[in-house]
């Protein structure tokens, strides 16, 4: 399947209704390095869904990442050069972000693309297709920033980790898995990531319904929202089969 495109929903017949399953829709923001995708593993591990097959998940992560906008020749040399704003709301490409998330939101298949942080660019044919799920976590620095993306969100998390740990955290990960050298990484800290951060991403927080404090180090308050989940998910009608997926072009029960 294409990047962008969409496979309809997988509708059930449930006494005698149509009905298609919804997944809940958890964002999960922070600054850089703050820990966000780590919680969501955490998050993961947690609700069983370790070694489970990617259609067969019941909860999937998806990141923001994937939707950085394709960018044209000079802003790719400045990219290159770390001159270019990544942390700025219009390196997104905010009109695929909504559209995939109200595709997911509405139980279809999609696809979305890889991202290259080394190239700065998107991996073509190579994206990750998203199965309906009863669960998805959105992880990104600004996933509370846009307003129509804001409201899709059932649940809404802020990662809140101490900005040396951040920045610390930050350059080690830039050197070893993006292959920057810590001049370009301080420069672009202080110059794009820490303004924008204290601009766009901060202020997000308040939209939060839970903060956590210490990223993934904060095991309780992971605990505290896996339970909360759980329970979330269990008052569906025993009649709803918990998670469908396609076979063929038949629906079976999980
Ligand atoms: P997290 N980013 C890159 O380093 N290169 C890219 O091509 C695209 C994004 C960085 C971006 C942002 N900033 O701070 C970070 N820069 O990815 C967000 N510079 O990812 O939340 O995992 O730190
Ligand atoms: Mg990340």
């Amino acid at each position: 399947m294409a990047t962008g495109q969409t496979k309809s929903a997988t509708t059930i017949r449930v006494n005698g209704f149509d009905h298609v399953p919804r997944p809940f829709l958890i964002g999960v923001g922070g600054g850089t390095a703050s820990g966000k995708s780590s919680v969501c593993k955490k998050i993961m591990e947690q609700l069983g869904q370790n070694d489970i097959d990617d259609c067969k998940r019941q909860v999937i992560i998806v990141s923001q990442d994937c939707f950085y906008r394709e960018l044209n020749k000079v802003e790719r040399e400045k990219a290159f050069r770390g001159e270019f704003n990544f942390d700025h709301p219009d390196a997104f490409d905010d009109k695929l972000m909504y559209k995939t998330m109200q595709d997911i939101k509405d139980g279809k298949y999609v696809n979305i693309p890889a991202y290259d942080y080394k190239n700065h660019q998107r991996i073509q044919d190579k994206g990750q297709t998203v199965y309906p799920a009863d669960v998805v976590l959105f992880e990104g620095i600004l996933v509370f920033y846009y307003k129509e993306l804001l409201e899709m969100f059932n649940m809404k998390l802020f990662v809140d980790t101490d900005s040396d740990t951040r920045l610390s955290r930050r350059v080690l990960r830039d050197m070893k898995e993006r292959d920057r050298d810590l001049e370009v990484i301080l420069h672009q800290y202080t110059t794009y990531v820490k303004p924008a951060f204290e601009d766009f991403c901060l202020p997000t927080k308040k939209f939060a319904d839970v903060i956590i404090p210490r990223g993934a180090d904060n095991t309780v308050a992971i605990d505290l929202i896996v339970q909360h989940i759980q329970e979330l998910l269990r008052p569906r009608p025993e009649s709803i089969p918990r998670r469908v997926r396609h076979q063929s072009d038949s629906i079976i029960q999980a």
